[in-house]
Protein backbone atom coordinates (compact mmCIF):
# COMPACT_ATOMS: atom_id res chain seq x y z
CA UNK A 1 0.00 0.00 0.00
CA UNK A 2 1.27 3.28 -0.69
CA UNK A 3 0.81 4.05 3.02
CA UNK A 4 2.34 7.04 4.56
CA UNK A 5 4.36 5.11 6.63
CA UNK A 6 6.04 3.85 4.18
CA UNK A 7 8.66 6.36 2.27
CA UNK A 8 8.11 7.47 -1.28
CA UNK A 9 11.36 6.62 -4.09
CA UNK A 10 10.98 8.82 -6.98
CA UNK A 11 13.02 7.75 -10.02
CA UNK A 12 12.91 9.76 -13.71
CA UNK A 13 13.67 7.77 -16.93
CA UNK A 14 14.29 10.23 -19.55
CA UNK A 15 13.54 8.18 -22.52
CA UNK A 16 11.84 8.65 -25.85
CA UNK A 17 13.00 5.55 -27.96
CA UNK A 18 10.50 3.49 -27.51
CA UNK A 19 8.31 6.27 -29.10
CA UNK A 20 10.52 7.22 -31.85
CA UNK A 21 9.50 10.87 -31.48
CA UNK A 22 11.63 13.41 -29.41
CA UNK A 23 10.24 15.02 -26.12
CA UNK A 24 8.99 12.30 -23.70
CA UNK A 25 12.36 12.74 -22.68
CA UNK A 26 11.96 15.52 -21.33
CA UNK A 27 8.88 14.71 -18.78
CA UNK A 28 10.46 13.31 -16.07
CA UNK A 29 12.18 16.94 -15.71
CA UNK A 30 8.75 18.55 -16.31
CA UNK A 31 7.06 16.75 -13.54
CA UNK A 32 9.50 17.74 -11.15
CA UNK A 33 9.50 21.38 -11.88
CA UNK A 34 5.69 21.21 -11.75
CA UNK A 35 6.01 20.67 -7.84
CA UNK A 36 5.75 16.74 -7.42
CA UNK A 37 8.35 16.88 -4.56
CA UNK A 38 6.64 19.91 -1.97
CA UNK A 39 3.56 17.85 -3.25
CA UNK A 40 3.98 14.61 -1.76
CA UNK A 41 5.78 16.20 1.30
CA UNK A 42 3.00 18.71 2.13
CA UNK A 43 1.14 15.45 2.02
CA UNK A 44 3.40 14.16 5.21
CA UNK A 45 5.55 11.22 3.00
CA UNK A 46 9.06 11.19 3.47
CA UNK A 47 10.11 11.54 0.07
CA UNK A 48 13.25 10.53 -1.81
CA UNK A 49 14.55 11.13 -5.49
CA UNK A 50 16.92 8.92 -6.53
CA UNK A 51 17.30 11.10 -9.70
CA UNK A 52 17.74 9.71 -13.41
CA UNK A 53 18.34 7.26 -15.02
CA UNK A 54 21.07 7.37 -17.61
CA UNK A 55 19.29 6.81 -21.36
CA UNK A 56 21.80 7.00 -24.41
CA UNK A 57 20.91 8.99 -27.33
CA UNK A 58 21.05 5.89 -30.34
CA UNK A 59 22.40 6.78 -33.38
CA UNK A 60 20.09 5.73 -36.48
CA UNK A 61 17.74 2.58 -35.00
CA UNK A 62 19.39 0.38 -33.00
CA UNK A 63 16.96 -2.30 -34.78
CA UNK A 64 17.78 -5.64 -34.75
CA UNK A 65 18.14 -7.15 -38.42
CA UNK A 66 15.26 -9.82 -38.41
CA UNK A 67 12.65 -7.25 -37.18
CA UNK A 68 11.35 -4.13 -37.05
CA UNK A 69 11.57 -3.54 -33.53
CA UNK A 70 13.30 0.07 -33.17
CA UNK A 71 15.93 0.68 -30.30
CA UNK A 72 15.59 -2.49 -29.01
CA UNK A 73 18.96 -2.83 -27.59
CA UNK A 74 19.22 0.78 -24.96
CA UNK A 75 15.48 -0.13 -24.03
CA UNK A 76 16.47 -3.77 -22.98
CA UNK A 77 19.72 -1.62 -21.09
CA UNK A 78 17.33 0.67 -19.46
CA UNK A 79 14.53 -1.07 -18.95
CA UNK A 80 17.47 -4.11 -17.08
CA UNK A 81 18.76 -1.45 -15.10
CA UNK A 82 15.18 -0.08 -14.25
CA UNK A 83 14.10 -3.41 -12.37
CA UNK A 84 16.97 -3.70 -10.32
CA UNK A 85 16.70 0.31 -9.16
CA UNK A 86 12.75 -0.76 -8.52
CA UNK A 87 13.78 -3.82 -6.89
CA UNK A 88 16.01 -2.00 -4.44
CA UNK A 89 13.44 0.31 -3.48
CA UNK A 90 11.27 -2.33 -2.45
CA UNK A 91 14.30 -3.25 -0.20
CA UNK A 92 14.41 0.39 1.57
CA UNK A 93 10.73 -0.32 2.37
CA UNK A 94 9.52 2.56 -0.51
CA UNK A 95 7.07 2.74 -2.78
CA UNK A 96 8.25 3.20 -6.27
CA UNK A 97 7.58 5.73 -8.58
CA UNK A 98 8.38 6.04 -11.89
CA UNK A 99 8.85 8.86 -13.94
CA UNK A 100 8.85 8.60 -17.93
CA UNK A 101 9.83 9.02 -20.32
CA UNK A 102 8.00 6.80 -23.28
CA UNK A 103 5.33 3.62 -21.88
CA UNK A 104 8.09 0.82 -22.69
CA UNK A 105 9.58 1.61 -19.02
CA UNK A 106 6.61 -0.28 -17.82
CA UNK A 107 8.37 -3.13 -18.37
CA UNK A 108 11.26 -2.42 -16.42
CA UNK A 109 9.02 -1.03 -13.25
CA UNK A 110 6.77 -3.94 -13.14
CA UNK A 111 9.47 -6.64 -13.48
CA UNK A 112 11.45 -4.76 -10.57
CA UNK A 113 8.46 -4.69 -8.51
CA UNK A 114 7.28 -8.48 -9.18
CA UNK A 115 10.79 -9.43 -7.39
CA UNK A 116 9.48 -9.63 -4.23
CA UNK A 117 5.82 -10.51 -4.95
CA UNK A 118 4.20 -13.39 -5.84
CA UNK A 119 1.26 -12.15 -7.93
CA UNK A 120 0.69 -8.47 -9.07
CA UNK A 121 -2.64 -7.19 -10.61
CA UNK A 122 -1.84 -4.29 -13.19
CA UNK A 123 -3.66 -1.21 -14.20
CA UNK A 124 -3.55 0.52 -17.16
CA UNK A 125 -4.69 3.61 -17.67
CA UNK A 126 -4.41 4.29 -21.47
CA UNK A 127 -5.92 5.13 -24.69
CA UNK A 128 -4.05 2.63 -26.56
CA UNK A 129 -3.74 -1.32 -25.51
CA UNK A 130 -0.06 -1.46 -25.72
CA UNK A 131 -0.24 -5.37 -26.74
CA UNK A 132 1.40 -4.96 -29.94
CA UNK A 133 4.33 -7.55 -31.54
CA UNK A 134 6.89 -7.23 -33.45
CA UNK A 135 4.30 -9.16 -35.90
CA UNK A 136 0.68 -6.88 -35.17
CA UNK A 137 2.87 -3.44 -34.85
CA UNK A 138 2.33 -0.99 -37.58
CA UNK A 139 5.45 0.88 -36.06
CA UNK A 140 7.99 -0.59 -34.36
CA UNK A 141 7.56 1.23 -31.37
CA UNK A 142 7.95 -0.55 -28.56
CA UNK A 143 5.87 1.23 -26.09
CA UNK A 144 3.32 -0.25 -28.36
CA UNK A 145 4.34 -3.32 -27.08
CA UNK A 146 5.20 -3.08 -23.29
CA UNK A 147 1.80 -4.49 -21.79
CA UNK A 148 2.26 -7.30 -24.41
CA UNK A 149 6.09 -8.11 -23.35
CA UNK A 150 4.64 -7.57 -19.58
CA UNK A 151 2.45 -10.69 -20.16
CA UNK A 152 4.90 -12.50 -21.98
CA UNK A 153 4.44 -11.76 -25.70
CA UNK A 154 6.82 -10.37 -28.13
CA UNK A 155 10.89 -10.70 -28.99
CA UNK A 156 12.57 -12.75 -26.39
CA UNK A 157 14.35 -9.80 -25.26
CA UNK A 158 11.73 -7.31 -24.07
CA UNK A 159 9.81 -10.43 -22.05
CA UNK A 160 13.21 -11.26 -20.23
CA UNK A 161 14.01 -8.14 -18.71
CA UNK A 162 14.69 -7.92 -15.35
CA UNK A 163 13.30 -11.64 -15.32
CA UNK A 164 12.09 -13.98 -17.43
CA UNK A 165 8.61 -15.41 -17.89
CA UNK A 166 5.05 -13.60 -17.95
CA UNK A 167 5.12 -10.83 -14.95
CA UNK A 168 1.32 -10.42 -14.42
CA UNK A 169 -1.75 -12.86 -15.07
CA UNK A 170 -4.24 -11.73 -18.15
CA UNK A 171 -7.06 -11.97 -15.61
CA UNK A 172 -5.24 -9.94 -13.08
CA UNK A 173 -4.42 -6.97 -15.57
CA UNK A 174 -7.28 -4.23 -16.80
CA UNK A 175 -6.85 -1.31 -19.40
CA UNK A 176 -8.61 1.55 -18.67
CA UNK A 177 -9.57 4.15 -21.13
CA UNK A 178 -9.01 2.26 -24.52
CA UNK A 179 -10.32 3.93 -27.98
CA UNK A 180 -7.15 3.19 -30.65
CA UNK A 181 -6.37 -0.37 -30.86
CA UNK A 182 -5.12 -1.75 -33.84
CA UNK A 183 -6.17 -5.03 -35.09
CA UNK A 184 -3.60 -7.09 -34.01
CA UNK A 185 -4.39 -6.02 -30.56
CA UNK A 186 -8.24 -6.62 -30.74
CA UNK A 187 -7.64 -9.86 -31.47
CA UNK A 188 -4.96 -10.63 -28.65
CA UNK A 189 -7.23 -8.83 -26.04
CA UNK A 190 -10.10 -11.05 -26.82
CA UNK A 191 -8.21 -14.48 -26.72
CA UNK A 192 -6.08 -13.76 -23.66
CA UNK A 193 -9.69 -12.47 -22.15
CA UNK A 194 -8.42 -9.27 -20.56
CA UNK A 195 -10.84 -6.53 -19.24
CA UNK A 196 -10.54 -3.61 -21.48
CA UNK A 197 -12.69 -0.71 -20.23
CA UNK A 198 -13.08 1.00 -23.32
CA UNK A 199 -14.49 4.41 -23.45
CA UNK A 200 -17.54 2.52 -24.77
CA UNK A 201 -17.82 1.10 -21.02
CA UNK A 202 -17.28 4.33 -19.21
CA UNK A 203 -19.51 6.31 -21.02
CA UNK A 204 -22.36 3.53 -20.66
CA UNK A 205 -21.15 2.57 -16.33
CA UNK A 206 -19.81 6.17 -15.40
CA UNK A 207 -15.94 6.15 -14.04
CA UNK A 208 -16.63 5.03 -10.81
CA UNK A 209 -18.09 1.80 -11.30
CA UNK A 210 -15.49 1.22 -14.07
CA UNK A 211 -13.10 1.76 -11.37
CA UNK A 212 -14.63 -0.53 -8.43
CA UNK A 213 -14.65 -3.41 -11.30
CA UNK A 214 -10.98 -2.84 -12.53
CA UNK A 215 -10.01 -2.71 -8.52
CA UNK A 216 -12.13 -5.64 -7.48
CA UNK A 217 -10.39 -7.59 -10.79
CA UNK A 218 -6.94 -6.54 -9.96
CA UNK A 219 -6.37 -6.75 -6.83
CA UNK A 220 -8.43 -10.40 -6.07
CA UNK A 221 -5.87 -12.74 -5.93
CA UNK A 222 -2.88 -10.70 -6.16
CA UNK A 223 -0.53 -9.00 -3.90
CA UNK A 224 -0.04 -5.43 -4.44
CA UNK A 225 -1.46 -3.88 -7.48
CA UNK A 226 0.83 -1.35 -10.19
CA UNK A 227 -0.88 1.46 -11.74
CA UNK A 228 0.46 2.67 -15.25
CA UNK A 229 -0.48 5.48 -16.19
CA UNK A 230 -0.25 7.12 -19.72
CA UNK A 231 -0.71 10.91 -19.60
CA UNK A 232 -2.29 10.05 -22.99
CA UNK A 233 -5.35 8.46 -21.27
CA UNK A 234 -6.22 11.56 -20.08
CA UNK A 235 -8.54 14.42 -22.91
CA UNK A 236 -5.92 15.81 -24.94
CA UNK A 237 -8.01 18.83 -23.80
CA UNK A 238 -6.88 18.37 -20.03
CA UNK A 239 -3.41 16.95 -21.75
CA UNK A 240 -2.15 18.05 -24.66
CA UNK A 241 1.46 17.35 -24.10
CA UNK A 242 1.59 13.94 -24.98
CA UNK A 243 3.26 12.25 -28.11
CA UNK A 244 -0.03 10.59 -29.55
CA UNK A 245 -3.07 12.74 -28.13
CA UNK A 246 -6.42 10.26 -29.05
CA UNK A 247 -9.74 12.58 -28.53
CA UNK A 248 -12.71 11.79 -26.76
CA UNK A 249 -11.05 10.64 -24.01
CA UNK A 250 -11.33 10.49 -20.17
CA UNK A 251 -11.23 13.99 -18.59
CA UNK A 252 -8.81 15.37 -15.96
CA UNK A 253 -11.57 15.38 -13.75
CA UNK A 254 -12.73 11.67 -13.80
CA UNK A 255 -9.07 11.31 -14.13
CA UNK A 256 -8.74 12.99 -10.46
CA UNK A 257 -11.77 10.68 -9.29
CA UNK A 258 -10.18 7.60 -10.97
CA UNK A 259 -6.75 8.45 -8.49
CA UNK A 260 -8.61 9.23 -5.42
CA UNK A 261 -10.94 5.83 -5.88
CA UNK A 262 -7.61 3.98 -6.03
CA UNK A 263 -6.02 6.09 -2.85
CA UNK A 264 -9.18 5.07 -1.15
CA UNK A 265 -8.46 1.19 -2.09
CA UNK A 266 -5.60 1.18 -0.79
CA UNK A 267 -4.40 -1.59 -3.10
CA UNK A 268 -1.83 0.33 -5.02
CA UNK A 269 1.68 -0.34 -4.12
CA UNK A 270 3.68 1.37 -7.19
CA UNK A 271 2.95 3.59 -9.96
CA UNK A 272 4.51 5.37 -13.05
CA UNK A 273 3.21 8.12 -15.10
CA UNK A 274 4.84 8.10 -18.40
CA UNK A 275 4.61 9.74 -22.77
CA UNK A 276 4.51 13.15 -20.81
CA UNK A 277 6.23 15.24 -23.70
CA UNK A 278 6.37 19.33 -22.58
CA UNK A 279 7.78 20.16 -26.07
CA UNK A 280 4.06 19.76 -27.23
CA UNK A 281 2.34 20.68 -23.72
CA UNK A 282 0.80 24.47 -23.54
CA UNK A 283 2.74 25.83 -20.15
CA UNK A 284 3.69 22.64 -18.44
CA UNK A 285 -0.22 21.55 -18.32
CA UNK A 286 0.28 17.73 -18.81
CA UNK A 287 2.85 17.64 -16.09
CA UNK A 288 0.78 19.92 -14.30
CA UNK A 289 -1.98 17.46 -14.28
CA UNK A 290 0.33 14.27 -13.49
CA UNK A 291 1.14 16.42 -10.19
CA UNK A 292 -2.39 16.56 -9.02
CA UNK A 293 -3.39 12.48 -10.31
CA UNK A 294 -0.31 11.80 -8.20
CA UNK A 295 -1.29 13.64 -5.42
CA UNK A 296 -4.57 12.29 -5.61
CA UNK A 297 -3.17 8.97 -5.60
CA UNK A 298 -1.33 9.20 -2.56
CA UNK A 299 -4.09 10.36 -0.62
CA UNK A 300 -4.53 13.92 -0.93
CA UNK A 301 -8.17 14.91 -0.47
CA UNK A 302 -10.09 18.45 -1.63
CA UNK A 303 -11.35 18.54 1.77
N1 LIG B 1 -0.78 1.32 -31.35
C1 LIG B 1 0.19 2.12 -32.06
C2 LIG B 1 0.22 3.55 -31.56
C3 LIG B 1 0.61 3.80 -30.17
C4 LIG B 1 0.72 2.94 -29.11
N2 LIG B 1 1.09 3.66 -28.05
C5 LIG B 1 1.17 4.89 -28.41
N3 LIG B 1 0.91 5.00 -29.69
N4 LIG B 1 1.46 5.96 -27.62
C6 LIG B 1 1.57 1.47 -31.99
O1 LIG B 1 2.50 2.05 -32.55
O2 LIG B 1 1.72 0.37 -31.43
MN1 LIG C 1 0.90 3.59 -23.39
MN1 LIG D 1 -0.98 5.64 -24.97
Amino acid sequence: QLRKNRGISILGVPMDLGADRRGVDMGPSAIRCAGLQQRLEELGYAVRDDGDLIVRRAKGYDSVPESNLKYLYEITRVTGELAEAVAEMDVRENSPLVLGGDHSIAIGTVSGVIRRRSSLGVIWYDAHGDVNTAETSPSGNIHGMALAAILGYGHPHLTNIGGSGPRVRPEHTVIVGARSLDPGEKRFLKEKGIAVYTMHEIDRLGISRVMEQAIERASKGTDGVHLSFDLDGVDPDDAPGVGTPIPAGISLRESLLVAELLAESGVVTSAEFVEVNPALDERNKTARAAVELIAALMGETIL
